[in-house]
């Protein structure tokens, strides 16, 4: 805690309640490592991502409680020994680390900071929230403001790696907000994955935004390359594993190459999500005055399956509208080689 917090939070506590003795023992306990026997985690939103990030975490032993809108999301955790709660609000009241990764910024908004539900408000003194859900820098900005007015910290975390990344404890975390938290919350980030801190409150969002940036084009690449592969008649998952150690290899042919070719369109990550994400940056991009026209294209392509009523399929879907576009399939038998 920055010393003029510190200082504002004791003339606080001498004046008001709690007394300035439980106070302090609270902020010492706040300042204790991070262990399986010292922190009680709190987790928000158990979808396709969240499942697994809070499996590692009573994996390692802590005692974790959850709560997710829709009950039977949160079941297998249940299973594996977590408490369920009934609100954000509750879930915060039991712990000392609330971590939140749920859908859209209105529902970080609601999980966070609603008055009356909000994990903000059962969070006691010290105590962290760690927003891992893609969303806005700026809202990102006003809950550490509202956190640290209620004398506890947040920071930005989301995290890069898909579904995989989240099962197998690979995710990239781009952390924003007060360093000395971020250093702190450690053990817990290494459960998940890798932590980046990228600076203050927001910049964890940003630097998750211009990951977007970077893959909305490299999955437009990626099927394109495939769609004209195929239409050459080549055959196309010979043509993937050829490139795949050169230099058109990445994460993202290797995290859906096949499942394209397998036509398993399942979100690992879901499509309303990443034009949500899309419509972030090209908003934040708007503000900057920044024209990055491959995020444009990426996202209108995006837009596309939406229209179609496939925003609930995997980002790898985008294959589909290349292959309207074109009137071709990946799954029709290559037509024969076109004349030169
Ligand atoms: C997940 O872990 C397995 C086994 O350690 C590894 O083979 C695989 O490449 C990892 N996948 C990702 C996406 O990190
Ligand atoms: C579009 O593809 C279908 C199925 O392969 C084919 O029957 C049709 O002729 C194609 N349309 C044009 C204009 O080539
Ligand atoms: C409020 C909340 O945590 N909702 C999440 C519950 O789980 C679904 C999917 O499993 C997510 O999409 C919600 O964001």
């Amino acid at each position: 805690m920055p010393l003029p917090l510190l200082l504002r939070s004791l003339s606080h506590a001498t004046t008001h309640s709690p007394p300035f003795l439980i106070f302090l023992c609270r902020f010492m306990a706040t300042s204790e490592p991070i262990s399986p026997s010292t922190t009680r985690v709190g987790w928000i939103g158990t979808g396709v991502m969240g499942r697994f990030m809070a499996g590692h975490i009573i994996n390692a032993g802590y005692t974790l409680t959850v709560f997710n809108r829709t009950i039977s999301k949160a079941q297998p955790l249940v299973d594996m020994g977590a408490h369920l709660a009934q609100s954000p609000l509750a879930v915060a009241s039991q712990s000392d680390v609330v971590f939140s990764i749920v859908g859209y910024p209105s529902d970080v908004r609601s999980v966070l900071l609603d008055p009356n539900s909000g994990a903000l408000s059962g969070l006691r003194h010290g105590g962290v929230l760690v927003d891992m859900t893609t969303s806005e820098p700026s809202l990102a900005d006003e809950i550490a403001a509202a956190a640290a007015s209620k004398d506890c910290a947040a920071i930005d975390a989301p995290v890069s790696g898909g579904d995989r990344g989240a099962k197998n404890g690979t995710l990239a975390i781009f952390a924003g907000g007060d360093e000395t938290v971020v250093k702190r919350l450690s053990p817990l980030f290494a459960l998940l994955g890798k932590v980046n801190y990228m600076g203050a409150p927001g910049k964890g969002q940003f630097a998750k935004l211009a990951n977007q940036v970077v893959i909305a084009s490299t999955m437009v690449g990626l099927v394109e390359g495939m769609v004209y592969a195929h239409k050459a008649g080549l055959e196309v998952g010979l043509f993937l594993d050829a490139i795949s150690t050169g230099a058109a290899g990445s994460k993202s042919l290797d995290l859906y190459g096949s499942r394209i070719l397998k036509r398993d369109l399942e979100p690992g990550f879901y499509v309303n999500h990443f034009v949500k994400d899309l419509g972030i940056c090209l908003k934040e991009c708007q503000r900057m005055g920044l024209a990055l026209p491959g995020l444009a294209l990426a996202q209108q392509l995006y837009l596309s399956l939406k229209a179609h009523g496939e925003g609930n399929l995997g980002t790898q879907a985008l294959i589909l509208a290349l292959e309207r576009l074109n009137n071709v399939s990946l799954e029709s038998a290559p037509a024969a080689a076109p004349s030169p």
